[in-house]
Protein backbone atom coordinates (compact mmCIF):
# COMPACT_ATOMS: atom_id res chain seq x y z
CA UNK A 1 0.00 0.00 0.00
CA UNK A 2 2.68 2.45 1.11
CA UNK A 3 4.98 1.63 -1.85
CA UNK A 4 2.08 2.07 -4.20
CA UNK A 5 1.37 5.48 -2.64
CA UNK A 6 4.95 6.65 -3.14
CA UNK A 7 4.89 5.44 -6.74
CA UNK A 8 1.66 7.29 -7.39
CA UNK A 9 3.14 10.50 -5.97
CA UNK A 10 6.25 10.06 -8.12
CA UNK A 11 4.11 9.44 -11.19
CA UNK A 12 2.03 12.48 -10.35
CA UNK A 13 5.18 14.60 -10.02
CA UNK A 14 6.43 13.39 -13.40
CA UNK A 15 3.10 14.30 -14.98
CA UNK A 16 3.18 17.73 -13.32
CA UNK A 17 6.71 18.39 -14.55
CA UNK A 18 5.86 17.39 -18.12
CA UNK A 19 2.65 19.42 -17.93
CA UNK A 20 4.64 22.46 -16.79
CA UNK A 21 7.09 21.99 -19.64
CA UNK A 22 4.23 21.62 -22.10
CA UNK A 23 2.56 24.80 -20.89
CA UNK A 24 5.86 26.70 -20.93
CA UNK A 25 6.25 26.01 -24.64
CA UNK A 26 2.56 26.09 -25.56
CA UNK A 27 1.82 29.44 -23.89
CA UNK A 28 4.65 31.28 -25.59
CA UNK A 29 4.71 29.57 -28.99
CA UNK A 30 3.43 32.13 -31.43
CA UNK A 31 2.39 31.95 -35.04
CA UNK A 32 1.53 35.46 -36.17
CA UNK A 33 0.16 36.73 -39.49
CA UNK A 34 0.34 40.22 -40.98
CA UNK A 35 -2.50 39.83 -43.47
CA UNK A 36 -1.28 42.21 -46.16
CA UNK A 37 1.81 44.20 -47.03
CA UNK A 38 3.98 44.76 -50.02
CA UNK A 39 6.38 46.83 -52.01
CA UNK A 40 4.93 47.79 -55.36
CA UNK A 41 4.50 51.16 -57.09
CA UNK A 42 4.03 53.74 -54.31
CA UNK A 43 2.78 51.07 -51.84
CA UNK A 44 5.04 50.09 -48.94
CA UNK A 45 4.83 48.20 -45.63
CA UNK A 46 6.89 48.88 -42.49
CA UNK A 47 7.11 46.11 -39.88
CA UNK A 48 8.10 46.27 -36.22
CA UNK A 49 8.84 43.25 -34.09
CA UNK A 50 9.35 43.32 -30.31
CA UNK A 51 10.83 40.80 -27.88
CA UNK A 52 9.21 41.27 -24.43
CA UNK A 53 11.65 38.97 -22.63
CA UNK A 54 14.01 40.60 -20.13
CA UNK A 55 16.31 37.58 -20.07
CA UNK A 56 16.47 36.02 -23.51
CA UNK A 57 17.23 36.94 -27.10
CA UNK A 58 14.78 35.13 -29.38
CA UNK A 59 14.60 33.79 -32.91
CA UNK A 60 11.60 34.35 -35.16
CA UNK A 61 11.03 32.60 -38.48
CA UNK A 62 9.68 35.02 -41.09
CA UNK A 63 7.98 33.80 -44.28
CA UNK A 64 6.71 35.89 -47.18
CA UNK A 65 3.36 34.62 -48.53
CA UNK A 66 2.65 36.24 -51.92
CA UNK A 67 -0.95 37.04 -52.93
CA UNK A 68 -2.76 35.29 -55.78
CA UNK A 69 -4.28 32.47 -53.70
CA UNK A 70 -1.40 30.18 -54.60
CA UNK A 71 -0.15 27.27 -52.49
CA UNK A 72 2.55 28.87 -50.31
CA UNK A 73 3.34 25.71 -48.28
CA UNK A 74 6.89 25.35 -49.53
CA UNK A 75 8.04 28.95 -49.04
CA UNK A 76 11.47 29.27 -47.39
CA UNK A 77 11.62 31.23 -44.14
CA UNK A 78 14.20 33.74 -42.96
CA UNK A 79 15.40 33.80 -39.35
CA UNK A 80 15.30 37.06 -37.40
CA UNK A 81 17.15 37.37 -34.07
CA UNK A 82 15.39 39.84 -31.77
CA UNK A 83 17.47 40.89 -28.72
CA UNK A 84 15.75 41.00 -25.32
CA UNK A 85 13.61 44.12 -24.69
CA UNK A 86 14.26 45.44 -28.18
CA UNK A 87 12.07 46.48 -31.08
CA UNK A 88 13.54 45.80 -34.52
CA UNK A 89 12.62 48.16 -37.37
CA UNK A 90 11.98 46.79 -40.85
CA UNK A 91 11.00 49.74 -43.03
CA UNK A 92 9.81 48.54 -46.46
CA UNK A 93 9.90 45.02 -44.98
CA UNK A 94 9.22 43.15 -48.22
CA UNK A 95 12.41 44.60 -49.69
CA UNK A 96 14.56 44.99 -46.56
CA UNK A 97 13.87 41.57 -45.01
CA UNK A 98 12.82 39.40 -47.94
CA UNK A 99 14.63 41.15 -50.81
CA UNK A 100 11.40 40.85 -52.78
CA UNK A 101 8.52 42.93 -54.16
CA UNK A 102 4.81 42.68 -54.90
CA UNK A 103 1.89 42.19 -52.49
CA UNK A 104 2.14 39.55 -49.78
CA UNK A 105 1.17 38.51 -46.28
CA UNK A 106 3.89 37.77 -43.73
CA UNK A 107 3.97 34.81 -41.36
CA UNK A 108 6.10 35.06 -38.20
CA UNK A 109 6.58 32.13 -35.86
CA UNK A 110 8.67 31.47 -32.80
CA UNK A 111 8.81 29.15 -29.81
CA UNK A 112 9.01 32.34 -27.73
CA UNK A 113 6.64 35.23 -27.20
CA UNK A 114 6.90 38.32 -29.41
CA UNK A 115 4.80 41.20 -30.75
CA UNK A 116 4.64 42.17 -34.43
CA UNK A 117 2.81 45.01 -36.15
CA UNK A 118 2.81 46.65 -39.54
CA UNK A 119 1.91 49.93 -41.19
CA UNK A 120 1.00 49.87 -44.86
CA UNK A 121 0.93 53.11 -46.82
CA UNK A 122 1.08 54.87 -50.15
CA UNK A 123 3.94 57.30 -50.67
CA UNK A 124 2.56 60.60 -51.87
CA UNK A 125 4.15 61.88 -55.06
CA UNK A 126 7.27 63.98 -54.58
CA UNK A 127 7.45 67.26 -56.48
CA UNK A 128 10.29 69.65 -57.29
CA UNK A 129 9.05 71.91 -54.45
CA UNK A 130 8.56 69.12 -51.92
CA UNK A 131 10.80 66.08 -51.85
CA UNK A 132 9.23 64.72 -48.64
CA UNK A 133 5.46 64.96 -49.13
CA UNK A 134 4.61 62.19 -46.69
CA UNK A 135 2.55 59.02 -46.68
CA UNK A 136 -1.06 57.96 -46.31
CA UNK A 137 -1.69 54.59 -44.72
CA UNK A 138 -3.20 52.22 -42.22
CA UNK A 139 -2.27 49.91 -39.34
CA UNK A 140 -2.19 46.14 -39.79
CA UNK A 141 -2.29 44.13 -36.55
CA UNK A 142 -0.16 41.02 -36.17
CA UNK A 143 -2.74 38.32 -35.51
CA UNK A 144 -1.88 35.05 -33.80
CA UNK A 145 -3.25 31.94 -35.49
CA UNK A 146 -5.60 31.56 -32.51
CA UNK A 147 -7.44 34.65 -33.88
CA UNK A 148 -8.35 32.79 -37.08
CA UNK A 149 -12.05 31.86 -37.22
CA UNK A 150 -14.42 29.55 -39.05
CA UNK A 151 -17.13 32.20 -38.95
CA UNK A 152 -16.36 35.88 -39.33
CA UNK A 153 -18.02 39.18 -40.13
CA UNK A 154 -16.73 42.44 -41.60
CA UNK A 155 -18.91 45.46 -40.90
CA UNK A 156 -18.79 49.20 -41.66
CA UNK A 157 -18.03 48.55 -45.34
CA UNK A 158 -18.83 51.16 -48.00
CA UNK A 159 -18.91 51.14 -51.77
CA UNK A 160 -20.47 54.07 -53.59
CA UNK A 161 -19.29 57.08 -55.57
CA UNK A 162 -17.70 58.30 -52.31
CA UNK A 163 -16.01 55.12 -51.03
CA UNK A 164 -14.63 51.84 -52.20
CA UNK A 165 -13.98 48.65 -50.21
CA UNK A 166 -11.53 45.83 -50.73
CA UNK A 167 -11.57 42.56 -48.83
CA UNK A 168 -8.60 40.25 -48.35
CA UNK A 169 -8.04 36.92 -46.63
CA UNK A 170 -5.31 34.55 -45.47
CA UNK A 171 -5.58 30.78 -45.06
CA UNK A 172 -3.12 29.99 -42.22
CA UNK A 173 -3.51 26.23 -42.68
CA UNK A 174 -1.52 23.56 -44.49
CA UNK A 175 -4.79 22.39 -46.05
CA UNK A 176 -7.18 24.19 -48.41
CA UNK A 177 -10.01 26.22 -46.82
CA UNK A 178 -13.44 26.30 -48.44
CA UNK A 179 -14.97 29.64 -47.50
CA UNK A 180 -18.55 30.63 -48.25
CA UNK A 181 -19.01 34.41 -48.43
CA UNK A 182 -22.27 36.31 -48.03
CA UNK A 183 -22.61 39.97 -48.93
CA UNK A 184 -25.30 42.27 -47.48
CA UNK A 185 -26.50 45.68 -48.71
CA UNK A 186 -27.67 48.86 -46.97
CA UNK A 187 -31.00 47.17 -46.19
CA UNK A 188 -29.26 44.14 -44.64
CA UNK A 189 -30.48 42.04 -47.56
CA UNK A 190 -28.34 39.24 -48.97
CA UNK A 191 -27.10 40.37 -52.39
CA UNK A 192 -26.71 38.11 -55.42
CA UNK A 193 -25.71 34.50 -54.87
CA UNK A 194 -23.62 33.08 -52.08
CA UNK A 195 -20.05 32.55 -53.27
CA UNK A 196 -17.63 29.83 -52.18
CA UNK A 197 -13.91 30.55 -52.56
CA UNK A 198 -11.37 27.79 -52.01
CA UNK A 199 -8.16 29.16 -50.51
CA UNK A 200 -4.97 27.21 -51.22
CA UNK A 201 -2.76 26.08 -48.29
CA UNK A 202 -1.24 29.28 -46.84
CA UNK A 203 -2.96 31.04 -49.75
CA UNK A 204 -3.40 34.81 -49.62
CA UNK A 205 -6.13 36.75 -51.38
CA UNK A 206 -4.94 40.30 -51.94
CA UNK A 207 -7.29 43.27 -51.57
CA UNK A 208 -10.25 42.44 -53.84
CA UNK A 209 -13.33 44.54 -54.58
CA UNK A 210 -16.28 43.95 -52.25
CA UNK A 211 -18.55 42.93 -55.12
CA UNK A 212 -16.29 39.98 -55.96
CA UNK A 213 -17.51 38.24 -52.78
CA UNK A 214 -20.90 37.30 -54.27
CA UNK A 215 -22.05 36.03 -57.64
CA UNK A 216 -24.74 37.65 -59.78
CA UNK A 217 -24.53 41.02 -58.00
CA UNK A 218 -27.13 43.38 -59.54
CA UNK A 219 -25.66 46.60 -60.92
CA UNK A 220 -28.05 48.70 -58.82
CA UNK A 221 -27.20 47.07 -55.45
CA UNK A 222 -26.81 49.71 -52.70
CA UNK A 223 -23.51 49.16 -50.86
CA UNK A 224 -23.30 52.71 -49.46
CA UNK A 225 -23.37 50.77 -46.19
CA UNK A 226 -22.63 47.09 -46.33
CA UNK A 227 -21.31 44.07 -44.50
CA UNK A 228 -19.97 40.65 -45.35
CA UNK A 229 -19.81 37.37 -43.48
CA UNK A 230 -18.15 34.04 -44.08
CA UNK A 231 -18.38 30.42 -43.01
CA UNK A 232 -15.31 28.26 -43.54
CA UNK A 233 -14.31 24.65 -42.99
CA UNK A 234 -10.91 25.87 -41.70
CA UNK A 235 -10.18 28.90 -39.50
CA UNK A 236 -9.06 31.86 -41.63
CA UNK A 237 -8.12 35.53 -41.24
CA UNK A 238 -9.91 38.28 -43.20
CA UNK A 239 -9.97 42.06 -43.24
CA UNK A 240 -11.43 44.92 -45.22
CA UNK A 241 -9.94 48.21 -46.34
CA UNK A 242 -12.33 51.11 -46.92
CA UNK A 243 -10.96 53.99 -48.98
CA UNK A 244 -12.39 57.49 -49.31
CA UNK A 245 -12.38 58.14 -53.05
CA UNK A 246 -11.96 61.90 -52.66
CA UNK A 247 -8.99 61.92 -50.26
CA UNK A 248 -7.77 58.26 -50.54
CA UNK A 249 -7.93 58.15 -46.72
CA UNK A 250 -7.87 54.41 -45.90
CA UNK A 251 -9.37 52.55 -42.93
CA UNK A 252 -8.33 49.01 -42.00
CA UNK A 253 -11.21 46.88 -40.69
CA UNK A 254 -10.20 43.64 -38.99
CA UNK A 255 -12.74 40.83 -39.01
CA UNK A 256 -14.78 40.00 -35.96
CA UNK A 257 -15.95 36.56 -34.99
CA UNK A 258 -19.52 35.85 -36.11
CA UNK A 259 -20.99 34.00 -33.14
CA UNK A 260 -24.46 33.79 -34.69
CA UNK A 261 -26.05 31.02 -36.61
CA UNK A 262 -24.89 31.12 -40.23
CA UNK A 263 -27.62 32.93 -42.10
CA UNK A 264 -29.99 30.50 -43.69
CA UNK A 265 -32.24 31.57 -46.48
CA UNK A 266 -35.82 31.34 -45.46
CA UNK A 267 -37.61 29.08 -47.85
CA UNK A 268 -34.46 27.99 -49.66
CA UNK A 269 -34.63 24.42 -50.97
CA UNK A 270 -31.53 22.25 -50.92
CA UNK A 271 -30.77 19.75 -53.64
CA UNK A 272 -27.94 17.24 -53.37
CA UNK A 273 -25.91 17.30 -56.57
CA UNK A 274 -23.40 14.49 -57.05
CA UNK A 275 -20.73 14.77 -59.72
CA UNK A 276 -19.17 11.41 -60.48
CA UNK A 277 -17.73 9.66 -63.50
CA UNK A 278 -20.29 9.43 -66.32
CA UNK A 279 -23.19 11.01 -64.38
CA UNK A 280 -24.60 14.00 -62.55
CA UNK A 281 -27.44 13.20 -60.18
CA UNK A 282 -29.69 15.80 -58.53
CA UNK A 283 -31.76 14.66 -55.58
CA UNK A 284 -34.62 15.29 -55.20
CA UNK A 285 -35.33 16.00 -58.87
CA UNK A 286 -35.73 19.80 -59.29
CA UNK A 287 -39.03 19.37 -61.15
CA UNK A 288 -41.20 21.42 -58.78
CA UNK A 289 -39.17 24.64 -58.85
CA UNK A 290 -40.93 27.92 -59.56
CA UNK A 291 -39.62 31.29 -60.67
CA UNK A 292 -38.39 33.23 -57.62
CA UNK A 293 -37.58 30.13 -55.56
CA UNK A 294 -34.32 30.23 -53.66
CA UNK A 295 -32.22 27.16 -54.30
CA UNK A 296 -29.07 25.69 -52.77
CA UNK A 297 -27.19 23.16 -54.88
CA UNK A 298 -25.14 21.14 -52.39
CA UNK A 299 -22.49 19.75 -54.72
CA UNK A 300 -20.41 16.68 -53.85
CA UNK A 301 -17.54 15.70 -56.14
CA UNK A 302 -16.45 12.07 -56.48
CA UNK A 303 -13.81 10.07 -58.35
CA UNK A 304 -12.28 12.71 -60.68
CA UNK A 305 -11.86 16.45 -61.21
CA UNK A 306 -15.34 17.38 -62.38
CA UNK A 307 -16.80 20.74 -63.25
CA UNK A 308 -20.32 22.05 -62.92
CA UNK A 309 -22.28 24.75 -64.67
CA UNK A 310 -26.00 25.49 -64.72
CA UNK A 311 -27.34 27.59 -67.58
CA UNK A 312 -30.73 29.31 -67.52
CA UNK A 313 -33.30 29.33 -70.34
CA UNK A 314 -31.60 32.29 -72.04
CA UNK A 315 -28.26 30.41 -72.10
CA UNK A 316 -26.48 32.53 -69.49
CA UNK A 317 -24.95 30.86 -66.45
CA UNK A 318 -27.04 30.70 -63.29
CA UNK A 319 -24.19 28.82 -61.59
CA UNK A 320 -20.90 29.84 -63.21
CA UNK A 321 -18.74 26.99 -64.44
CA UNK A 322 -15.96 25.83 -62.11
CA UNK A 323 -13.90 22.68 -61.71
CA UNK A 324 -13.63 20.88 -58.38
CA UNK A 325 -11.40 18.11 -57.10
CA UNK A 326 -12.65 14.79 -55.68
CA UNK A 327 -13.86 15.05 -52.08
CA UNK A 328 -14.89 18.69 -52.36
CA UNK A 329 -18.31 19.76 -51.14
CA UNK A 330 -19.49 23.15 -52.40
CA UNK A 331 -22.76 25.03 -51.87
CA UNK A 332 -24.02 27.19 -54.74
CA UNK A 333 -27.08 29.35 -54.20
CA UNK A 334 -29.29 30.98 -56.79
CA UNK A 335 -32.76 32.41 -57.27
CA UNK A 336 -34.67 30.83 -60.15
CA UNK A 337 -34.72 33.69 -62.69
CA UNK A 338 -37.30 32.63 -65.31
CA UNK A 339 -39.46 29.90 -66.83
CA UNK A 340 -37.94 27.51 -69.33
CA UNK A 341 -35.37 24.78 -69.63
CA UNK A 342 -32.26 24.72 -67.44
CA UNK A 343 -29.21 22.79 -68.62
CA UNK A 344 -26.42 21.52 -66.40
CA UNK A 345 -23.18 19.81 -67.39
CA UNK A 346 -19.62 18.98 -66.38
CA UNK A 347 -17.27 21.72 -67.61
CA UNK A 348 -14.28 19.40 -67.70
CA UNK A 349 -13.46 17.99 -71.17
CA UNK A 350 -16.49 16.16 -72.54
CA UNK A 351 -14.67 12.88 -73.17
CA UNK A 352 -13.66 9.88 -71.04
CA UNK A 353 -15.19 9.87 -67.55
CA UNK A 354 -16.99 13.16 -68.31
CA UNK A 355 -19.14 11.61 -71.04
CA UNK A 356 -22.81 11.69 -70.14
CA UNK A 357 -22.34 14.27 -67.37
CA UNK A 358 -25.21 16.53 -68.39
CA UNK A 359 -28.92 16.93 -67.96
CA UNK A 360 -31.80 19.38 -67.86
CA UNK A 361 -34.96 20.29 -65.98
CA UNK A 362 -37.92 22.56 -66.66
CA UNK A 363 -39.32 25.41 -64.62
CA UNK A 364 -42.88 26.44 -65.36
CA UNK A 365 -46.09 27.90 -63.89
CA UNK A 366 -44.51 30.64 -61.79
CA UNK A 367 -46.20 31.45 -58.51
CA UNK A 368 -43.76 34.25 -57.71
CA UNK A 369 -45.56 37.52 -57.16
CA UNK A 370 -43.19 40.49 -57.50
CA UNK A 371 -45.50 42.52 -55.24
CA UNK A 372 -45.39 39.84 -52.55
CA UNK A 373 -42.79 39.09 -49.91
CA UNK A 374 -39.20 39.96 -50.73
CA UNK A 375 -36.88 37.01 -51.11
CU1 LIG B 1 -16.52 15.53 -65.36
Amino acid sequence: MRRKGVLSVMRLRLISISALFFFATAVFAKDVYLSIGGSVGVFRADMRIFNPSSTKDIEVQATLLPVGNIDNSSRQSTTIMVPKRQMLDYDDVVTSLFNSSGLAAIRLSSSDDFVATERIYAQQGATSCNDNPGTLGQFVPGLDISAAKKQGVLIQLKKSDKYRTNIGAVNPNATAANVTWRLYDKNNALVGSVKTITYAPFGVQGPTSLTSFADNVPGNADFSDAWASFVSDQPILAYASVIDNATTDPTFIPMSEDTGVPPTQSGATTFNVTLQNFSITISPAPSTLKVGDQVIFHITVLESNHGFELDGPNGSAVIAGAIFSPGMIVDKTFTVPSQGTYNYFCTNSGCGAHTGMSGSFNVGNPTYDPGGPHY
